[in-house]
């Protein structure tokens, strides 16, 4: 295990200990979470990640501001897994989780402002296992 992970871990733990070990932390209510409108392949620029073992690989994507990406998510871990983007607009989902072996293809727009913006994986507790990214808008 990485430093950065466990302090991701350590962050998260205590986070949830803050918190009565309730719900998850930064979950947004179901009904506000968007879910991500397909667009034809193309537009967007075409960003690969990898899911594996609770982590993203990148985790951090680049882009620049209002940005169209088109993001090809390959799992090559044992467990489904999905890509939650916290974005000021409203959470952003994966149409549905990306089963172990399989990759799942789906467009987002980065958000208009500079900023850096987290992803996670809401399944189960893949989110206190460490499952977080981010997207640097510049
Ligand atoms: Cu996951």
């Amino acid at each position: 295990m990485r430093i950065t992970d466990l302090s991701s871990l350590l962050l998260a733990l205590s986070l949830l200990l803050l918190i009565g070990c309730s719900a998850p932390v930064e979950e947004a209510p179901a009904a506000s979470a968007t879910k991500a409108q397909t667009m034809p392949a193309g537009p967007g620029r075409q960003v690969e990640v990898t899911v594996k073992d609770y982590h993203y690989f990148p985790e951090e994507i680049v882009a620049k501001p209002g940005e169209k990406l088109h993001l090809v998510i390959k799992n090559m871990g044992q467990n489904e897994h999905n890509l939650d983007f916290d974005f000021p607009a409203g959470a952003m989902q994966m149409p549905s989780n990306v089963d172990p072996g399989q990759t799942m293809q789906y467009d987002i727009q980065a958000p208009a402002q500079p900023g850096k913006y987290y992803f996670h994986c809401p399944v189960g507790n893949h989110y206190a296992r460490g499952m977080v990214g981010d997207i640097l808008v510049r």
